[in-house]
């Protein structure tokens, strides 16, 4: 939707830190991050403590002149405000600062929407900016009327009209891809019914934008089936992951987990976007295993977990087990801790401290395998080839009844097989 571009110019940032939020300053450098990943130069910065939100204008009058003088110094010809305004706080601010104005949900939007690869991302974030514009339509209209300078009964009923119809179009539009998308959703639901049908564990990984969730996935590829087809896209900017990718990682021993690599966070998602995410969130709503990647050399990585963990609690994931993985240890100054069993610290891109993760994840996932021993009569010999193929066979040996295993198996092939079971 190219009215939402925001082409390259140079803003003024504002924020209002109500009731003296913690997290206030961050937010702020985060909003400037997110301007630059818009390719915005960000030429100033306003802000203002206040105990309740002025619900014409967001901001108080005061601060409105400090920011029109601001705009004009430094010939910026954008203002890019923390929060989500409302419609008539848009329209107001635009008016009175005579400049394009623009809110934290937009930014995300706009970044969102230039990143989507997939038709899932693309419908996804196309519903989530429709549903944005929705409510915002009749000051897009009014001011087209106010521009064209008719206040007359003709003209405003004209004005209605096609207000009520662009509103039905846009409806009609978000149902239509809303459709397409339950589509392509209900397709990987079958495939998640599929995998869980075959017990496959899953782990997800999760965390903030850029803290390297792609490239553990793509290091963990490479480490177990030797080669990159498989890789998801890696680099080095904020939300360059929009949709979920799934990969099968089978260990040395057979046993195998399902990794997925999702989207990343920052503080504030849009709600509109989380609520068009659902579907690509479900995944990690199904995990039995979450992976937190974090970058360990960013001075903010406090906060970063912070925001994760918040994040997910507001998508309703909390009770998943979660082991940390500090990325980027190549890049981190100073000492780095030993890694234990639910913080492990790792370079993925220097192929750091892999194994220890692998292990972690090991003692978390299978912990519904059995060890036990088989005998299999020789004439149920595909059995044998079955769980070769499937299991962890430890030791055969070939007896005068059958072929004897000692093996690692999954409790449902424990249970399918269980009257080879020897009881020892
Ligand atoms: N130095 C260093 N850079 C890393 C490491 N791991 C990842 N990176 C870099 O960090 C940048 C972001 O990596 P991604 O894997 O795309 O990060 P992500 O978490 O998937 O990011 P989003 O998809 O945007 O949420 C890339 O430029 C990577 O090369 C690491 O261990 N060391
Ligand atoms: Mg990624």
């Amino acid at each position: 939707m190219e009215q939402l571009t925001i082409e390259a110019q140079k803003a003024v940032l504002v924020g209002v830190n109500m009731n003296h939020q913690p997290d206030f300053a961050y937010s702020m450098e985060e909003l400037a991050n997110l301007a630059s990943a818009c390719d915005v130069d960000v030429v100033g910065t306003v802000t203002q403590n206040l105990s309740r939100i002025n619900t014409s204008h967001y901001i108080g009058t005061g601060k409105i002149q400090e920011i029109t003088i601001m705009l004009k110094q430094q010939e910026a010809n954008l203002v890019i405000f923390n929060d989500e305004l409302s419609p008539s706080q848009l329209r107001n601010l635009e008016a009175d600062l005579d400049c394009k104005v623009v809110d934290r949900t937009l930014l995300i939007l706009d970044i969102f929407g230039q990143r989507a690869k997939t038709r899932e991302a693309q419908l996804q974030v196309e519903v989530a900016e429709l549903q944005y514009m929705l409510p915002r339509l009749v000051g897009l209209r009014e001011s087209l009327g106010r521009q064209s300078g008719g206040i007359g009964t003709k003209n405003k009923g004209v004005g209605e009209t096609k207000l009520e119809l662009d509103r039905r179009r846009i409806e009609e539009k978000i149902t239509a891809m809303s459709r397409e998308l339950e589509t392509l959703v209900a397709h990987r639901q079958i495939q998640r019914k599929k995998r869980k049908k075959t017990e496959i564990p899953v782990v997800s990984l999760v965390g903030y934008t850029n803290a390297g969730k792609s490239t553990v996935m793509n290091a963990l590829v490479e480490k177990f089936t030797g080669s990159k087809d498989k890789f998801v896209f890696e680099k080095d900017m904020l939300f360059a992951t929009l949709e979920t990718s799934v990969r099968n990682i089978e260990l040395e021993d057979k046993k195998e987990f399902l990794l997925t690599d999702t989207v990343g966070f920052v503080s504030r998602l849009p709600h509109h976007l989380v609520k068009a995410f659902r579907s690509t969130l479900e995944e990690v709503r199904e995990a039995d295993l979450l992976v937190h990647v974090v970058d360990f050399s960013n001075p903010e990585y406090e906060q970063h977990i912070h925001i994760t963990n918040e994040t997910l609690k507001a998508i309703g994931i909390e009770e998943i087990p979660m082991i940390y993985a500090y990325n980027k240890i190549d890049m981190k100054e100073g000492e780095i801790p030993e890694s234990q069993d639910n913080s492990l610290y790792i370079s993925a891109k220097g192929k750091q401290g892999l194994d220890e993760l692998v292990t972690a994840i090991r003692g978390k996932v299978f912990r519904n395998y059995v060890k036990c021993e088989m005998l299999i009569p020789y004439h149920e010999g595909q059995y044998v080839s079955y769980l070769n193929e499937h299991a962890h066979v430890l030791a055969t040996e070939y007896e005068e009844q059958g072929t004897k295993l000692v093996l690692e198996c999954k409790q449902s092939d424990y249970q399918k097989f269980a009257q080879y079971v020897q009881q020892s």
